[in-house]
This record gives structure tokens, C-alpha cells and sequence, in this order.
């Protein structure tokens, strides 16, 4: 953590922020994994969501192209913006079908990079990230919700998880391997694109049922779709209640990739799969849910 300097620093404050913290640092790669990311509340705040993920970027493009076009850029693509996706898997081929602001800002930044790239030959480049999670997620996303909720109901701390859309199906993967994917894009001699996925997909309902396992319960769904319950079949306590207040106005029904290129170019692939990731989350989330 001594290697490690934590900076204040803002995005939306123009490029002159990012010229003084390049020349100050003297940086020659820069990660920006800095967003509004957030998909549920980009439908609410759009202009916000742009201006960090789309508008940010610029401001970013544009310090690094006049303090040193030899400093490398990775910008933080996202699988969101494939959306009602065009075929499956979805590699780096697949024409993009945003469906939140969210995804379009993302998918306005991927191309703004693109164009860097070509026209002022910056070392940008972009990952089309699948979801990878950690218990270092956030509650506010729906595995660490999940295994968090349920940890917590195990120790009697919470009384049941609400959530939403329990069909969707997400490609999930354990950050650890991704952050590393974004390291092996940057030592590329050219910049480029690619997909870092399982290519596997899992729904959101399966998700419950494997961390449900992990914790001792065992679920039946009872219910039509918007009042659906989850009933652990041993104590016949409900343990998970559809909320519709959770649904999304446009929703990404499946993100499955294929990293072929990330494999074939990178070497890189993923070393933890969504079994051993479920563990990993519930296995953190029982602990902190017993300490406190
Ligand atoms: O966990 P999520 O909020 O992740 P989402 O929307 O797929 O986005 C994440 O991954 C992207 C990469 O593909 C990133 F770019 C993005 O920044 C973020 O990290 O939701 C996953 C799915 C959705 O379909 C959602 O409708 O879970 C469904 N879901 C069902 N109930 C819920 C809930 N999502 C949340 N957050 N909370 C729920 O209660």
C-alpha cells in the first residue's frame, strides 16, 4: 500500500486537471475505470452519466495528446453496450445495441478512443469488459447484493432480499482476472480492443440458488412472475421476493462473450470460474456479516 498515492482528482474539471497530474507523476500508463456505473440510474440521470463516461474521456484523450502521445491509455469499455445483442456469443465483431444511457456513453467513449487511436496514433486502448465482481463490488450491484442479503439473513441480520429481473443472464467473471486482462492490453507494441469474458452465462436466479446452497438453503420458487418468492424448502421460510421497483425500463436479457482475440493476441484468459467466484463472495460476505 506504500506504493500506492491516492490523488484528489475530478474528471469533469477539464483537461487541465489531468496536464498537471501527468506532469506532476510523470505517468506512462493511465487505467481510466473512472465512471457513472450505475446502469438502473442512468435512466434517471443521462446528462450526468455523459458527461463523466463520454465527456471525461475527451478531457482525458486530450491532456495525454498534449503532454506525451507516448503515454498509454486504457479505457474501460463495457459488455453493456452490445445490449439487445446482435448475436451470441459477442466478441469484437458484434454490431453494439445500447439500452440505458449508460451503455450509450460507454459505447460514445469506446468510439471516441477508436478515433484517437487512428487519427492522432495515441496508445488507446479499449476492454470490452464482461461483468467481473469481488467481494470488493458494491451492494448496490446484484451479485454482491445477493450473496451480502443472504449472508446477512443467515445471521438473522436481515429478514429478506428484494430484487428484480431474476431472468436476466450475465457472463460473470472474478475481477482479479480482468483487472490483469487491462495490464496485458497496455504492454500490446499496438493498441487495439477486446473482449474479456467467461463465456459462460448464468441467469440472475441461478446466481441466488448456487449462493443460497453455499449458505445451507435450498430454494423453491413459488409465485407468478412479478410476485415471485424464494422458499428454502427446509425451514419453508421466504428468504427472496421479487420487487418490480428493481425492473430496469430497457433490459440487457444476455451477455455471453467470446475472448478468442483476448486469448489468441493477450494469452489471457480466465482463471476462476462462477462457482468458485460464488464462493469466494459468500465466504467474505458470511464473515463481515458475523462480525457485525
Ligand atoms: O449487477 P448489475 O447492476 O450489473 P449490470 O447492469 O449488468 O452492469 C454491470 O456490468 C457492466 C458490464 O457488463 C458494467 F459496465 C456496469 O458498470 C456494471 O458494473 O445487474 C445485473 C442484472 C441486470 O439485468 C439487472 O436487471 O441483474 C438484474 N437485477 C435483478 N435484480 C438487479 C437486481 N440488478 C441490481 N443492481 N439490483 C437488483 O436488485
Amino acid at each position: 500500500m506504500d506504493k500506492v498515492e491516492l490523488v484528489y482528482f475530478d474528471l469533469t474539471e477539464g483537461a487541465t486537471g489531468t496536464i498537471r497530474l501527468l506532469e506532476k507523476y510523470n505517468i506512462n500508463e493511465f487505467y481510466n475505470l473512472a465512471a457513472q456505473s450505475f446502469v438502473d440510474v442512468s435512466f434517471d440521470q443521462p446528462s450526468h452519466t455523459n458527461e463523466i463516461n463520454y465527456i471525461g474521456v475527451i478531457k482525458q484523450l486530450e491532456a495525454i495528446r498534449s503532454v506525451d502521445k507516448n503515454i498509454r491509455f486504457y479505457q474501460a469499455s463495457s459488455s453493456e453496450m452490445y445490449g439487445k445483442v446482435m448475436e451470441i456469443p459477442q466478441k469484437e465483431t458484434t454490431p453494439f445495441y445500447p439500452r440505458s444511457p449508460y451503455a450509450v456513453s460507454k459505447l460514445s467513449a469506446h468510439w471516441i478512443v477508436c478515433n484517437y487511436r487512428e487519427s492522432h496514433k495515441l496508445h488507446a486502448s479499449s476492454g470490452i469488459l464482461f461483468n467481473h465482481e469481488s467481494p470488493l463490488r458494491g451492494e448496490e450491484f446484484v451479485t454482491r447484493k445477493i450473496t451480502d442479503s443472504l449472508a446477512q439473513i443467515k445471521c438473522r441480520k436481515l429478514d429478506t432480499l428484494r430484487l428484480g429481473n431474476l431472468e436476466a443472464l450475465r457472463d460473470w467473471g472474478y475481477a482479479a482476472d480482468y483487472v490483469k486482462g487491462m495490464w496485458m492490453m497496455l504492454q500490446q507494441e499496438k493498441p487495439d480492443y477486446y473482449v474479456l469474458a467467461t463465456g459462460k452465462t448464468c441467469s440472475v436466479r441461478e446466481f441466488c440458488e448456487k449462493a443460497a446452497s453455499l449458505l445451507g438453503y435450498h430454494l423453491t420458487w413459488k409465485g407468478s412472475k412479478d410476485q415471485e418468492i424464494g422458499i428454502d424448502t427446509k425451514t419453508g421460510k421466504t428468504i427472496i421476493k421479487v420487487d418490480p421497483k428493481f425492473y430496469r425500463p430497457a433490459e440487457v436479457d444476455i451477455l455471453c462473450g467470446d475472448s478468442s482475440k483476448a486469448r489468441e493476441v493477450l494469452g489471457w484468459s480466465h482463471t476462476t470460474d462462477l462457482d468458485k467466484l460464488v464462493e469466494i463472495m459468500v465466504e467474505a460476505d458470511i464473515k463481515r456479516a458475523e462480525k457485525t
